[in-house]
């Protein structure tokens, strides 16, 4: 008999990650959509609907989700500290696991990529471990508009900055998730703590590599002590400049940092291993080596993956799982087009961020396109 497509195709192969048993390697990356419910920043049925749709892929990551209101960097993004948001997260997490879906929360703080106006009452200035202010843009209500200067964060101030995370993982929990991813990367709160472009400090929390990864390896720990280790994954871009950011040694920074995590019996490394469309650093075809190697764990890929790339990554071992982006927003029948080698839709740019369901529910699976 002729092998159906199926049974020859990496991606569709069943996978263990940490206490999760997953039905194929596809993940649905994390994606900042920017539609919760205003005022309250709150997750609502819309979103509810747009995650069950995707629920066949092997796991669902949310978008960046912030830990507390200082950690909001653009207009319209969810949050996992008030009651509201977990009954909104809840209404997700019963849509997604009515599908027969497993989703994680991406835990956030934005850092110094913030601006007044979505800060807290009265707050004008976001934190970060070092007062250097990125060249980058966020949007608020108002549209776009450059990142505040931030300010260098006492060290009395970091312990209950750990405790934030603690406390949104245990909201996490409590609104139904699988587990929680902790974002790590692209120059956010955690990513300005472990490079040194992004933290100068001379006390315990910066310097050495081992003193900048303090501040991501306590909130692991946090973080793992509500979940359990094995239902938290920690995301990573150690090549990416997205948001200003640069290290001067990213193979001996973030090799530590996955040994670490990987001592912590953490279920995954998710690498963003090239951001899309992004200039491509001299290093980003060395990193994912060493950190697969480096972190014992399932190492989830990332970065313009087509399906044919992702195959070619799982089947020669480069990766145990990929996440797909782009192709996740256009395609919520993702899935049933790797195993039928359909043509993907493409996504569209202007309705990444912000409206409602136009560009964002409304996007035809092979069925309801050719019905
Ligand atoms: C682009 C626009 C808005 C948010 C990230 C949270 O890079 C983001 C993000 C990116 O992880």
């Amino acid at each position: 008999m002729p092998e159906t497509p199926e049974t020859n195709d990496a991606l569709l192969t069943e996978v263990s990650i940490g206490a999760l048993s997953l039905p194929n390697r596809v993940v649905m990356a994390p994606l900042t959509r920017s539609r919760a419910k205003q005022p309250g920043d709150v997750p609502t049925a819309l979103n509810a609907e747009y995650y069950s749709q995707r629920a066949t892929m092997g796991l669902i990551v949310t978008e960046a989700t912030y830990v507390s209101p200082m950690g909001k960097g653009y207009g319209m993004v969810p949050g996992i500290a008030t009651d509201e948001q977990v009954e909104g997260w809840r209404l997700v997490t019963d849509a997604v696991h009515a599908a027969g879906g497993r989703i994680f929360l991406q835990l956030w703080h934005s850092g110094r990529i913030s601006h007044p106006d979505l800060l807290p009452e009265g707050v004008d200035t976001p934190v970060a471990p070092s007062a250097i202010k990125a060249e980058s843009e966020t949007y608020t209500a108002d549209g776009r508009a450059p990142v505040a200067e931030p300010r260098a964060l006492e060290v009395s101030e970091i312990p209950g900055l750990i405790e934030e995370w603690r406390v949104a993982a245990a909201n996490a929990k409590r609104a139904g998730f699988d587990g929680a991813e902790i974002h790590g990367a692209n120059g956010y709160l955690i990513d300005q703590f472990l490079r040194d472009g992004s933290n100068t400090r001379t006390d315990e929390w910066g310097g050495s590599i081992e003193k900048r990864c303090r501040f991501a390896l306590e909130v692991a720990d946090a973080v793992a002590g509500e979940f359990g280790a094995d239902r938290v994954g920690f995301r990573v871009s150690p090549t990416g400049d997205f948001n200003t950011m640069h290290d001067s040694d990213p193979v001996a920074t973030f090799s530590h940092l996955a040994t670490a995590l990987g001592e912590r019996g953490l279920a995954y490394l998710h690498v963003v291993e090239q951001f899309g469309g992004g200039p491509t650093h001299e290093l980003a075809g060395v990193v994912p080596g060493k950190l697969r190697s480096a972190f014992d764990g399932a190492y989830i890929a990332n970065g313009d993956y087509t399906p044919d790339r992702a195959r070619d990554a799982v089947a020669s071992g480069r990766a145990d799982l990929v996440a797909f982006g782009r192709p996740a927003i256009a395609n919520p029948d993702l899935v049933e087009r790797i195993r039928l080698r359909a043509p993907l839709a493409e996504a569209d740019p202007a309705t990444f961020y912000g409206g409602t369901e136009a560009g964002y529910t409304d996007y035809p699976t092979l069925e309801t396109q050719n019905a």
